[in-house]
């Protein structure tokens, strides 16, 4: 038994709090790994080694999976891909080899930054093991997880490859798009969703022995698959069988591509090509070869989720780990539902990354206290939005805005402990001050230096001496006068002594003086609640510019995705449009009309997003869920928010 049929493991739970520590994969993997085994038990499972690969990688993934009967040379056309002879396991002999689905996630060589991963499936239709059940699972998962599907088949397009290939055909019973509890999920209208997830399609045929020839003219290899796929007239149970395949692959399938490949060596080194050099190679196929590898390099997309959302390592093995428990417990993967569970995981790994990055915005040694609250406020704010930034790069499908509003929270409770730690660090630091500054004074007063006559003057004049040195001392912050008024007043019975003490004063002279002291101390006072309330002014201002800069980066991240879901419905709609004539020309009317229906729900669905109340109706959401989870000054931000979405009605 070797690596490729021995692997055990155990299931693995989708992990509900993903760190955002993820890395891009520095290091290519030097070998495949099995990534979903078929337990012994029955069923498949995912394997954690495999996984915890996979999920190291916060690069965006092409996907291709290659599918198709066993002992085709599916995995040797696999390692072409990863531009290696050896790689994916070889059997030589008569046996099935490959078994589950392996992964190889390689550096990708024609985009940088990107991972290509490559998902070799176990052989379908294998005599010996007789589990089409498991086949169907196989064929479903290489679908469902991959950007580009290689359907791989030996000799020619014919009725028997056709047939082969009646997976397709089963699709709308193995996976449903969109979440409707108690529909049946065989129920067919699912598949008209399919095509706006599903790869795109590219056929192999391999040892391929005939001449690209119709009708007298030379065709290409793409024009040889259209023609196969051609419907045969009629409504007979003969045409139905004959048709369905093909009518699945052309309706799920709209993106197809076909590659015909030679025989690639004399029969006698067939079994052992690993350890053929190039140039042992028939030329005809190393140039296949190299074509078929080009286009997959230069056309298979990114994954991405429905909207657009591009897919990392990390989400890939998330949705790997979504779709084999659905399978395990019996459940029919549905794409919709594992992207609302990516989503929780993911927007909470974007509210935690985005925190993280508002603490780094900071940074570790925030020197406080600041001089004004502005300047404080002033880093906050630029924190926030490097902070939203993150966010926004990183959410999809918050549709109720949950996470957006618990970040609005989380940041805001910051912004309030900033606040505090600045004006406790501002008060010791006054408080330092004055007890330096006022050592002179507290000495006089101490060794009775104002007790004589003309005293209260001498007195007066050192202690404004003293406010000044204070004044003049650099990075108080905000609360310097505050600190200074507690300073003074803690005094005011001293300053009374010596009022009182001084015999050069008239006791009219000292009541007067005593009335200024009292109105000297009530316009400090005045003066610090005015300052007081210019502050909170102030917060409450950076509280709506917090606000309208949450609803700016909301409305740019929805206006992105409003023009990515209008593309995707765009070409969605051209390519029905395109398989509409074609079944026209054909003379299938009423497969035509079917089709007219889908394109009619497809347009009412462009129709909606393209409104501008399908970006307005989201922000206002953001302002009522924030006001429940933030009731203190919502009251306030809504009146503000409401003037902002005024704009869009
Ligand atoms: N005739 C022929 N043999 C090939 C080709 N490519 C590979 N082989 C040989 O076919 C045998 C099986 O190749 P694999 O790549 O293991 O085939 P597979 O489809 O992955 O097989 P399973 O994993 O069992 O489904 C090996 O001995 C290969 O050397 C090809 O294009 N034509
Ligand atoms: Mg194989």
């Amino acid at each position: 038994m070797d690596a490729q049929h021995s692997n055990e493991t155990a299931p693995v739970a989708l992990p509900q709090a993903a760190h955002p520590t993820a890395m891009a994969l520095q290091t290519p993997m030097p070998a495949p790994i099995c990534l979903i085994e078929n337990s012994p038990a029955g069923g498949l499972q995912v394997n954690r080694e495999a996984l915890a690969q996979l999920q190291a990688g916060s690069q965006p993934v092409v996907v291709v999976a290659i599918v198709g009967l066993y002992r085709t040379g599916k995995s040797y056309l696999m390692n072409q891909l990863a531009s290696r002879r050896t790689g994916f396991s070889l059997g030589s002999t008569i046996q099935s080899h490959t078994k589950g689905i392996w992964m190889w996630c390689v550096p990708h060589p024609r985009r940088p930054g990107h991972t290509l991963v490559l998902l070799d499936t176990e052989g379908l239709g294998d005599v010996e093991k007789g589990d089409a059940k498991n086949d169907t699972w196989i064929f479903a998962l290489a679908v469902l997880l991959s950007s580009t599907l290689v359907y791989n088949s030996l000799g020619m397009i014919d009725q028997c490859a056709m047939e082969q290939l009646h997976y397709v055909t089963e699709l709308t019973e193995h996976i449903q798009a969109k979440a409707a509890p108690g529909a049946s999920p065989a129920a067919g209208e699912d598949g008209a969703q399919f095509v706006r997830f599903f790869p795109a399609f590219v056929w192999a045929v391999r040892d391929f022995t005939l001449q690209l020839r119709l009708d007298g003219r030379d065709i290409t290899a793409d024009e040889y698959l259209e023609h196969a796929l051609r419907l045969k007239p009629g409504s007979g149970q003969v045409a139905q069988t004959y048709n369905l395949p093909r009518q699945c692959l052309r309706r799920f399938f709209p993106t197809r591509k076909c590659f015909v490949f030679e025989q690639p060596a004399h029969r006698e080194y067939l079994h052992r090509l690993e350890e053929l050099h190039d140039d042992q190679l028939d030329p005809g196929f190393r140039e296949q070869v190299a074509r078929f590898c080009a286009h997959i390099w230069a056309t298979a997309q990114t994954k991405a989720l429905p909207g657009g959302h591009v897919v990392t390592g990390k989400l890939l093995g998330d949705l790997v780990v979504t779709y084999v428990d659905a399978i395990r417990s019996g459940a029919v993967p549905c794409l919709e539902s594992a992207m609302l569970a990516l989503a929780q995981v993911e927007n909470s790994a974007a509210v935690e990354a985005a925190m993280a990055r508002y603490s780094a915005a900071l940074g570790p040694e925030l020197a406080l206290p600041t001089e004004t609250l502005s300047e404080l406020l002033a880093l906050h704010a630029q924190a926030e939005r490097e902070a939203l930034r993150v966010f926004m790069a990183r959410t999809f499908k918050d549709d109720t805005r949950q996470f957006q509003s618990e970040l609005m929270c989380r940041l805001e409770e910051r912004k309030e402990e900033l606040c505090q730690r600045n004006e406790r660090a501002s008060l010791e630091h006054c408080q330092a001050a004055l007890a330096e500054v006022s050592r002179d004074l507290d000495a006089c007063i101490r060794d009775g230096f104002y007790v004589v006559p003309g005293g209260y003057q001498r007195f007066l004049g050192d202690r404004q001496e003293m406010v000044e040195r204070y004044r003049q001392m650099p990075g108080k912050g905000i609360k310097a006068d505050a600190a200074l008024q507690d300073f003074l007043t803690s005094r005011e019975p001293m300053a009374q002594a010596i009022l009182h003490a001084d015999k050069a004063l008239t006791e009219t002279e000292k009541e007067v003086e005593a009335q200024r002291i009292r109105a000297d101390a009530m316009e400090r006072e005045q003066k610090l609640l005015q300052q007081e309330q210019a502050e909170v002014q102030q917060k409450l201002e950076e509280q709506r510019r917090s606000h309208e800069e949450h609803v700016r980066q909301l409305e740019e991240t929805l206006q992105r995705e409003q023009k990515a879901l209008l593309e995707e419905l765009d070409r969605t709609v051209a390519q029905k449009l395109q398989e509409q004539e074609a079944l026209l020309c054909e003379g299938f009317r009423k497969e035509s009309a079917r089709m007219g229906e889908e394109l009619r729900q497809l347009r009412e669905e462009s129709a909606a997003v393209s409104q501008p109340s399908w970006i307005s109706a989201a922000l206002a959401l953001l302002g009522d869920v924030a006001s429940l989870m933030f009731p203190c000054f919502m009251g306030k931000i809504m009146g503000w928010g409401t003037q902002l979405l005024g704009r869009f009605l």
